[in-house]
């Protein structure tokens, strides 16, 4: 793998500090060994420390206990492990994280169907959202990111790449609308085709600290990590001419070590940007949305069709905008669905159980069917 030969003297050069040497000693595990997860594939996991890197495992105990996907450890995670011959160990437990960066997956608009919690990335200092200029850019997708690091508590820097694509007014005219929406976050451009940004993209990486690259297949996050490295090790894909999305080139989250001493993780590509239960997040993103909807009138008011709603008629007569106003609406529901209790949880799901058995044949029918509508998209006959 693409790191092998990366040795390191010190478990610090992986990020480790006081806030895990204390939750060591807290928890007794001082006499075992620790290792750090840097990569994960179909369930093996890769570990590293200053005796190099193991393929490990956890035991059927651990599967049998885990309750949720955050019992499994995930990239990024500090675990204590047993060695074993051929440099191969067993993941024994997972010390706290000190932070977490998750995902909800599954079809939004189908409540109760399938609302899976994927963790991306665990124990992260700072996450880069990269977004392409290209046609696939969306700047209701940067509130959904910033959405998720505010949930996990994560400090975000928005990277808006191949600014070499558009000109000049394009690019000013995109950051002047950031900057209207977004007012709190770092904003930086940059270009991969001719190192426009990456000086500053440099700056904000320090020695021992750890940071994620999301964003959709083929935004050039491969690409800006290569530039970091000063080589390209990582695999990059052109995007498809015709639907400017991604190829998904990026198949496996992996570490990657700094010359400088920072330590960077590389995702796939991201299709959907589900956010769980982010309500902590949503509510300081949208701070000046959040205050109107304090003053409205009706203590439970959803702010969509009630009559005297302050937020509906602040958004009448333009004190706030439009566009903020309907990503706040749709991300407030979906967090809220994350965040009703399990009985609650119940009986929507009764609701939806009648629903989806009528529909069980047609359900089927749409799950066969996808390779074909996915096969027509890539084939990109709407342009042909
Ligand atoms: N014009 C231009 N192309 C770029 C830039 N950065 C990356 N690309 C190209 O965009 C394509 C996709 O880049 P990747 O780095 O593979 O994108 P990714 O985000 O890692 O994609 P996944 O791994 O699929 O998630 C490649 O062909 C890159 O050469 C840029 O700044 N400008
Ligand atoms: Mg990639
Ligand atoms: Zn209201």
């Amino acid at each position: 793998m693409v790191n092998m030969d990366i040795t390191i003297d010190k478990i610090e050069d992986l990020g480790w500090d006081a806030f895990f040497e204390s939750k060591r000693t807290e928890l007794g595990l001082d006499s075992f060994s620790i290792a750090r997860v840097i990569a994960e594939h179909r369930g093996v996991y890769r570990v590293k420390n200053e005796n190099g890197e193991y393929a490990a495992k956890i035991t059927g105990k651990q599967i049998f206990r885990a309750v949720s996907r955050e019992d499994y450890p995930a990239v990024g995670d500090w675990v204590t492990i047993i060695e074993l011959d051929n440099k191969q160990a067993i993941i024994q437990a997972i010390l706290p994280r000190r932070s977490i960066i998750k995902r909800r997956f599954g079809d939004k608009n189908k409540i109760g169907e399938k609302n899976d919690v994927q963790i991306i990335a665990t124990n992260i200092d700072m996450v880069f959202i990269v977004q392409s200029v290209g046609r696939d850019y969306n700047i209701n997708r940067f509130e959904r990111y910033l959405a998720i690091a505010e949930d996990g508590d994560i400090k975000p820097v928005i990277v808006v790449n191949k600014i070499d694509l558009i000109s000049a007014e394009e690019l000013n005219s995109k950051l002047m609308e950031i900057r209207n929406r977004l007012s709190n976050v770092d904003v930086i451009q940059t270009s991969t085709a001719n190192n426009e940004g990456l000086d500053e993209l440099r700056n904000y990486i320090k020695k021992g600290k750890t940071y994620c690259f999301l964003g959709s297949s083929g935004v050039g996050k491969s690409s800006l990590i290569n530039r970091l490295l000063g080589e390209d090790i990582i695999k990059t894909e052109n995007v498809s001419s015709c639907s400017d999305r991604g190829k998904h080139a990026t198949t496996n989250r992996e570490t990657y070590f700094l010359d400088n001493g920072g330590i960077v993780v590389d995702n796939p590509g991201i299709r959907e940007v589900g956010i769980t239960d982010a309500s902590a997040g949503t509510n300081s993103l949208f701070g000046e949305i959040i205050a109107l909807a304090k003053k409205c009138k009706y203590a439970d008011c959803a702010h969509i069709h009630e009559p005297g709603c302050e937020m509906l008629s602040a958004l009448k007569d333009g004190r706030i905008n439009k566009d903020r106003y309907s990503n706040y609406i749709s991300l407030k529901k979906e967090a809220k669905y994350y965040g009703m209790s399990d009985l609650e949880k119940k009986e929507t799901k009764g609701r939806t159980e009648i629903d989806r058995r009528r529909i069980g044949r047609a359900w089927k029918l749409v799950e066969i069917s996808m390779p074909i509508s996915i096969s027509r998209r890539s084939g990109c006959s709407r342009l042909a």
